[in-house]
């Protein structure tokens, strides 16, 4: 039987893993070890004719030195492999990754800025509830029960058929009158329903801005001041406004307020139905009826109030001929901003 001398063995695979200069060299020394023929491969061959006896020192001995090598294998491979610093080789000139940023919606720039210009002017900030009770949304703003005025906006009643989404911002305008006194001066962000049919001017969803200024001489030649101010900073020109009389039942009187449509220069296109102008909100001096709503003296308070169709105002800015686009999610439009 051929007799192998561990100790000799091991002594061997020293020399040979030292003078192991490369990775290739070392998988010479792995394969003269562990190959086919290897040396530690044949030595275990040899185990299963071996009585019992010498079978189980040697092939402990055996496996402690095939830990060993392959120990001793694993550590100078680490060595090869380590990378060291300072000697690793960068292109710097080579592209890079992009990043894809993302970026503000068009629609949440206007509002920033909308808000932005107003409170410059000195007015404050305030939220209400998408879902409003009857009462907020129209009783207390003058519409009661059964009033034809109702039919004016297209209300997405809930199940209850108490409780809508809001069709305007302008219950906002009670919820804070109810809890402030006058002077006042605030505007109201906020998203609005209408149950209505699409169209390129018309959403089912949508962004107003309600404002709301009282004090004992507030005029509508305030608001024709506040109302010109904001347009001319809004789109840093002077725009063309046009008041046309208007039907609100939380105003006496009442105004629709139009823009000359930048989208055509006013020359008439599907946006402004081919009129040039673009309604864009609607205003008024607040009726008595709202301030008894909320226990205000309208014999000793007076003011003005409006409700601005943002995502006009953002079709204006940006020359956008659609208004469902801003909602469509797609990318080749949003990229644009
Ligand atoms: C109102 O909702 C009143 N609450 C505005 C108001 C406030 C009047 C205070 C007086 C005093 P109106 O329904 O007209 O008004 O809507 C206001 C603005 O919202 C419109 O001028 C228009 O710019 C925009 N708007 C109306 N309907 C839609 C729609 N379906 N899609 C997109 N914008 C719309």
């Amino acid at each position: 039987m051929l007799k192998i001398d561990l100790k000799k063995l091991k002594i061997e695979a020293q020399k040979s893993l030292k003078s192991a200069k490369n990775l290739k060299d070392l998988d010479g020394v792995f394969r003269s070890y562990f190959g086919k023929k290897g040396e530690i491969t044949q030595a275990f061959n040899l185990i299963k004719d071996m009585s019992k006896e010498v079978r189980a020192k040697f092939g402990k001995d055996l496996n402690n030195l095939k830990r060993f090598i392959e120990k001793s294998i694993e550590g100078k491979k680490a060595i090869f492999t380590k990378v060291v610093p300072g000697k690793e080789w960068l292109d710097v000139t080579a592209p890079g990754k992009k990043l894809s940023l993302g970026h503000l919606h068009p629609l949440t720039v206007t509002i920033r800025k909308a808000i932005e210009i107003f409170q410059e002017m000195g007015f404050t900030v305030v939220e209400g509830p998408e879902i409003e009770n009857e009462f907020y949304n129209f009783d207390a703003l003058n519409v009661p029960p059964d009033h034809p005025a109702r039919d004016l906006w297209d209300t997405f009643w809930l199940k209850d058929g108490k409780m809508l989404l809001r069709t305007h911002t302008s219950p906002v305008q009670i919820h804070y009158m109810e809890k402030n006194n006058p002077p006042l001066r605030i505007i109201a962000p906020g998203r609005v329903f209408r149950y209505e049919a699409t169209d390129a001017s018309h959403d089912v969803q949508f962004y107003h801005l309600e404002g709301l200024m009282v004090g004992k001489t507030i005029s509508v030649a305030n608001f024709i001041a506040i109302i010109q101010e904001f347009f001319s900073r809004f789109f840093g020109k002077e725009v063309k406004v046009r008041l046309r009389p208007s039907y609100f039942p939380f105003v006496e009187p009442g105004f629709e307020v139009d823009m000359s449509c930048l989208t055509c220069g006013g020359l008439g296109c599907s946006v402004c139905k081919k009129t040039g102008w673009l309604e864009i909100m609607g205003a008024g001096m607040v009726h008595p009826n709202v301030y008894n709503a909320c226990a205000i003296n309208s014999k000793e308070w007076q003011g003005f109030a409006f409700g601005i169709g943002l995502d006009r105002l953002a079709m204006m800015k940006y020359k956008i001929n659609d208004i469902r686009l801003f909602y469509s999610g797609d990318l080749r439009f949003l990229e644009q901003f």
